[in-house]
């Protein structure tokens, strides 16, 4: 597919001279479903929500000029063999200077960026946005798949104290034990529906305060299926949009923002192209919660 742009890539954000040491964000595009359960797509992500960040205005909702910010696209890692590129992706993870934009690609490729995040601060805090806590030990055979994402991240040292994970409400059996007592700091989705986002907010800010930076993994299937329905396994009663952005928006300046993941979008499954539109809302409100900060 070519689509072409009113803008440059990202909203003109990125120049092809620009390298992570002097630019304020890096992306990087990891095009890889097969380590999906179910209704695989999300491959094809990367490509398509490039194409559509042509048509995105530099300017965040509240007018913020995103220009004060330079992104370096770093192109696409490829997978092939999910043990070994794992691995080199880490390392290039925990060498990385700069904030990190990471497109998946199924949940399974924030294995090894949590865990090259983790070299560099161990006590890394997570906001977790999924309907699926990914806390099983081993699924469908293996113990890289995308439902095991987040037991691989505590395993490599992440302190569950320090995950404030948003929108759950999807469970296999072997993750409840952990849920009911890992001392994950966990907000289901029918409690923001009940009560509201901002109520939960001072707690997780606190929550976060105490890390020495924090990484926020966003699966798309986080927002209800109406919003985002292009997703492997859509779970109905989910996010609204407004909540994601008001938790990113809220996120204060003194805590160390050390990057986002999208993951889980399969645009072959929404062919009216809205799962790579929300996707594009989150990663572009997040640029802005970066440009705001350097002002
Ligand atoms: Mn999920």
């Amino acid at each position: 597919m070519t689509i072409e742009g009113t803008h440059g890539l990202w909203a003109d954000l990125h120049q092809p001279d620009l390298q992570p040491e002097n630019s304020d964000i890096s992306v990087l595009g990891i095009p890889f479903d097969g380590l999906a359960s179910a209704r695989p797509g999300a491959a094809a992500a990367p490509k398509t929500i490039r194409a559509w960040s042509r048509h995105l205005t530099p300017f965040s909702e509240d007018r913020t000029d995103l220009r004060e910010i330079t992104i370096c696209d770093l192109g696409d890692e490829v997978i092939s063999n999910p043990p070994i590129d794992f691995e080199r992706i880490k390392q290039k993870i925990a060498g990385l200077p700069n904030i990190l934009i990471a497109l998946g690609g199924d949940h399974s490729v924030s294995i090894p960026l949590l865990q090259g995040l983790l070299l560099r601060r161990p006590k890394m805090g997570v906001l977790w946005l999924d309907a699926h806590p990914d806390l099983c030990d081993s699924f469908d055979g293996s113990r890289l798949s995308h439902a095991c994402v987040l037991k691989r991240a505590l395993d490599a040292g992440l302190d569950p104290s320090r995950v404030c994970m948003v929108g759950l409400r999807s469970w296999e059996e072997q993750e409840i034990e952990l849920i009911e007592t890992g001392r994950l700091n966990v907000y289901t989705a029918q409690q923001v529906y009940d009560d509201g986002i901002k109520s939960f907010l001072p707690e997780i800010i606190a929550k976060l305060s105490t890390c020495d930076g924090v990484y926020v993994s966003c699966d798309i299937d986080a927002l209800d299926p109406s919003i985002a329905p292009g997703t492997g396994i859509p779970d109905h009663g989910g996010l609204g949009m407004r909540d994601i952005l008001t938790l990113l928006r809220s996120l204060p300046k003194n805590i160390d923002l050390l990057g986002l993941d999208v993951v889980e979008v399969a645009p072959p499954l929404d062919p009216t192209d809205s799962t790579v539109f929300a996707a594009l809302k989150i990663i572009m409100e997040f640029v802005g919660v970066v440009a705001r900060r350097k002002k």
